[in-house]
């Protein structure tokens, strides 16, 4: 928890150096990853129209924790929610908020996250995000994982994700 709570401390400092790798990725061209996948899930007759765009995960140590964060498109005519994630590199993943309670940052368990018909839902740091718990390896900056989201009603949408820098 230490560890999470301190790189925490220093995200205001870093967001917008992040928002500006992220922007140059995009001009480059990167940023689409998600859109490559084969498993983002589109155009399945029957399965709702999600899209997962721009995962990535913080490099973390083996043992440590981890969050995860990405953006959810629901190009459907149905609300769905998110209500789980799983991957094989960590022990545990759960769905987290974390919220502004005057200068404290406070995370907190959800259940799901709805995401709106026609509408998307961004994790980000500051916000969702999905913490990973007891890391099985070393998550070094430029790996890539795999994390697999479970929406309700059974359907799965596998990314990738890019570990990165904090
Ligand atoms: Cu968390």
């Amino acid at each position: 928890m230490a560890t999470h709570f301190a790189r925490r401390a220093t995200r205001r400092g870093i967001r917008a150096a992040v928002l500006v790798l992220l922007l140059l990725m995009l001009a480059a061209g990167c940023g689409q990853s998600a859109e490559q996948n084969p498993g983002s899930g589109t155009g399945q007759a029957g399965e709702p129209a999600v899209t997962v765009t721009g995962a990535w995960v913080r490099a973390a140590s083996k043992g440590d924790m981890s969050a995860a964060f990405f953006v959810v498109e629901n190009k459907g005519s149905k609300a769905v929610r998110l209500t789980g994630v799983r991957t094989d590199v960590a022990a545990t993943a759960e769905i987290h908020q974390t919220t502004q309670e005057g200068s404290t940052a406070r995370m907190q368990r959800v259940e799901g996250i709805e995401v709106p018909a026609g509408g998307r839902v961004e994790l980000a740091p500051g916000g969702y995000h999905v913490m990973m718990m007891d890391l099985q390896r070393d998550l070094k900056a430029g790996d890539q994982i795999q994390l697999t989201l479970q929406f309700d009603g059974g359907h799965e949408v596998t990314v990738t994700a890019e570990v990165r820098e904090p």
